[in-house]
């Protein structure tokens, strides 16, 4: 009995997968074969397969102060000045702009369709010096193409060091060639000096990349331009592993890994082509004018297609604000990955993490520096925006997601999926526990795909939307019902949030990292008696999608209407959770609002050096003991009932809202709504001596983007706060675009979260998950 407990944590859910196994094949979807779904270094590309041929570039200054300047994967420590993608269309093209101190990349893919096996691509790179420094720079850029765990790769040197192409086989791409063609300054220019040098060994594994191209490094070669000073730089030349690596690798892992590395001085231009072996009927090369006139035919679709969809010209935006939405839209785009992997995870039958079953998940991320990865309650964000560009990528974002789920109806909160994924997280995060949830966003995705539906059910490109809900039925019961019966609390109809911190000793407040909202203040003792106010209205807003669901289907609905209705009562929520103290909706539980950390008191024994004992740290103090009671903590938690509809119009709490909403010292602030009341004990506080505030006052996009909708949802329906809500509306509104506008022309990018103080981006950067939805706040999209 208890193996069988121990193993449904691992157990596929039953029901067929939405997604057929080769439902992201060359032969299935060609044109969404080749991306540049490898979120996670500044420049590459990959195939939608479980273990793709990858190719990417790395690239460095040569005769700079700092010695190797290596950039591959993206890191902040770069420290780049910017970079992104300036559009993208999630399909056939994109225009990447990397900006690395006085050096500008331009970065640009197209493809082509042809063959069978997802067809050509080129890249053109361009390289310009910024800055009028009398020298100007000398790059080297190295190309290269890794094969993992299966696949041939062969490299083609002609004139000594040049590494001309590279021909290759794999099951899934079959025969192809990648082509490096000389710099040039300019389309109609001849070629110009460079120098070259490749590097031909095994990797054993893709996250080893980076580390094997650095221990590859030698500076015996010599840049002897025709008219300057000769001069040593730094070039692959032969892998030597670090001396502590004598640890023999996993010959089953050994692959493919060949790079073509060119030393040139800017300004230039350098075009790579792929071509697929099955493509017969090429009409010609996809370089120079050719590359460039397809080029400019997707940019002018893309403007275009933009403008129909977001509208910002007519809505009166400049052109630099234009440029940042579409710079939003296409990083949000350029930002989906391909991962493919394992998850490590437990429940409370497993004495030791288990492996998950493995799996595919085609996602967008939040951040390509800092987290490449999929995150549950992220890609519903995600995916209201992506959904108005393409909805087939929503469908078949969602539909990756909801096969990850396992017979309990459970799916990992945060999927790290590959030895490349993994590579970027601490041990201690890696494991992911089945009691855990995260908010069900995905069900705000679905809503905004029915919505597409019931309004334009003729359009060629929501008809798929009813066989993929068909599909993705039998899972989405299983896994509402694993909210609705996991995440229970106290009380009928009230519900708690599991996994919240045990060591209550250690944090201010112990964190809910379930929530999503991290260290949002919430009762200051778990216990399981607490009952949460953001959770209660994710189970109303569920079951209703829920029971448009069934209906659409002709599925049984009566029991997901009747639960929607009783969670959407506001009597109910009122009992539940209105703190008439407050003022405000609240979570409850086992509470007290005096307690602080203090320096934990270090015995030293009188005459003995104070230095010889541990550094005192931080513990939290209890003053008062708690008790059963409202948390009282003013701030997005309060603002659930509203931010996702539950109120009715006419609700007289709508007022309270509104009015703390609007108070500078409690959530208002001139670049969107703080996180938590500037008059909360815990505004802004630290919840260990390591962790600063995180949900405790900064500005957050994706829950501004909430209110900013239900503002406008309140100032559409007939009712007593119509107008304070269209007014709040439209200054909210104009808030949050122009400083997350701002933000991103003075530094360069979207931020993670901003300063309620003084505005400033900060946490990671680039973050182009959520932070994006400010362009559907610009045009109006909700
Ligand atoms: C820790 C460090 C290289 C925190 O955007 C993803 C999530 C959100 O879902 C959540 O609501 N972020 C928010 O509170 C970032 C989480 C990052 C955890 C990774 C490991 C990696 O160091």
């Amino acid at each position: 009995m208890r193996s069988n407990l121990a193993k449904r944590v691992v157990t596929p859910h039953p029901s067929p997968p939405v997604l057929d196994a080769n439902s992201s094949s060359a032969k299935v979807s060609p044109e969404r074969f080749w991306g540049s779904y490898r979120p996670q270094v500044y420049f590459g590309m990959k195939t939608r397969s479980p273990h793709s041929i990858v190719t990417g570039m790395m690239w460095m200054r040569q005769f700079a102060e700092m010695d190797v300047n290596l950039r591959h994967t993206c890191e902040q420590g770069d420290r780049l000045h910017g970079y992104g993608w300036l559009m993208h269309d999630g399909l056939t093209f994109g225009v990447q702009e990397i900006r690395d101190g006085d050096l500008t990349l331009t970065t640009e893919f197209v493809k082509r369709m042809g063959g069978d096996h997802g067809g050509d691509w080129t890249w053109r790179i361009t390289a310009k010096q910024h800055s009028s420094a009398p020298q100007a720079p000398v790059i080297s850029l190295m190309f290269y193409a890794a094969a993992d765990t299966q696949g041939s790769l062969e490299a083609h040197v002609e004139e000594r060091n040049r590494l001309a192409s590279i021909t290759g086989f794999s099951e899934e791409l079959g025969n192809f060639k990648i082509t490096f063609r000389k710099p040039v300054t300019g389309e109609l220019s001849s070629a110009k000096y460079a120098s070259y040098n490749y590097l031909q060994t095994v990797s054993p594994g893709l996250e080893k990349l980076t580390e094997i191209v650095k221990y590859s490094l030698n500076r015996r070669f010599v840049y002897s331009p025709p008219s300057g000073e000769k001069r040593h730089y730094i070039a692959v030349d032969t892998y030597r592993p670090p001396h502590n690596q004598q640890k023999p690798a996993d010959p089953r892992k050994e692959s493919a890994f060949v790079v073509h590395q060119v030393t040139v001085q800017t300004p230039f231009q350098i075009e790579v082509l792929f071509e697929s072996g099955s493509f017969h009927t090429r009409p010609n090369q996809l370089v120079a004018s050719v590359m460039t006139q397809e080029l400019e035919r997707r940019k002018a679709e893309f403007e275009a297609k933009f403008e129909k969809i977001f509208g910002l010209q007519s809505r009166g935006f400049s052109q630099t604000h234009i440029r940042f939405g579409k710079a939003a839209l296409s990083n949000m785009l350029g930002g989906m990955g391909h991962f493919y992997g394992q998850s490590v995870v437990q429940s409370a039958y497993n004495e030791y993490p288990l492996l998950y079953p493995p799996g595919a998940l085609f996602t967008a991320v939040p951040s390509r520096s800092f987290f490449p990865r999929g995150f549950l309650w992220d890609e519903g964000f995600h995916q209201l925006l992506l959904s108005k560009w393409d909805p087939q990528v929503t469908r078949e974002s969602i539909g990756h997601w909801l096969d990850l789920i396992n017979m309990e109806g459970w799916i990992p909160r945060e999927q790290i999926l590959g030895d490349e994924a993994l590579s970027k997280v601490p041990a201690e995060f890696v494991v992911q526990r089945n009691e855990n949830a995260n908010p069900p966003t995905l069900f705000l995705a679905l809503q905004e795909l029915i919505e597409q539906l019931s309004s334009n059910p003729e359009k060629w490109d929501s008809q798929p939307t009813l066989p993929f809900l068909r599909r993705l039925y039998p899972r989405l019961k299983t896994w509402f019902e694993w909210y609705n019966t996991t995440q229970t609390g106290p009380l009928p109809h009230s519900y708690r949030w599991r996994g919240r911190d045990r060591d209550t000793n250690l944090f201010l407040n112990p964190k809910t990292l379930t929530s999503g909202l991290d260290d949002y203040p919430r009762a200051s003792h778990p216990s399981a008696d607490e009952r949460h106010v953001d959770l209660h209205c994710w189970m109303a807003l569920s079951s209703g999608i829920m029971a448009s669901v069934a209906r659409l289907l002709g599925e049984p609905h009566q029991d997901y209407e009747r639960t929607h209705q009783v969670l959407s009562d506001n009597n109910l929520l009122n009992e539940l959770h209105w703190s008439e103290q407050l003022r405000a909706y609240s979570d409850f539980g086992n509470h007290t609002q005096a307690v602080s950390l203090q320096q934990e008191k270090v015995y030293v024994p009188p005459g003995q050096p104070r230095h010889q004992f541990p550094v005192a740290r931080l513990v939290r103090s209890v003053r008062r003991a708690p008790k059963l009671q409202y948390v009282n903590a003013l701030g997005y938690v309060s603002l659930f009932p509203f931010l996702l509809h539950v109120l009715t119009p006419d609700s007289p709490k709508l007022e309270h809202i509104l009015r703390d909403m609007r108070d500078p010292d409690k959530l208002w602030t001139p670049y969107g709504l703080r996180s938590l009341s500037k008059s909360d004990p815990l505004y802004m506080k630290r919840n260990t001596e390591h962790d600063p505030p995180y949900w405790r006052g900064p500005i957050w996009i994706n829950l501004n983007y909430l209110a900013v909708r239900a503002l406008h949802h309140y100032s559409n329906v007939e009712g007593p706060h119509r107008e304070k809500a269209a007014a709040l509306y439209e200054e909210l509104r104009t808030n949050i675009v122009n400083n997350v506008y701002r933000q991103y022309a003075e530094t360069g990018y979207i931020w993670e979260q901003y300063s309620d103080n003084t505005g400033r981006g900060q946490g990671s950067h680039p973050f182009t998950g959520w932070s994006s939805l400010t362009l559907l706040i610009m045009a109006e999209q909700y």
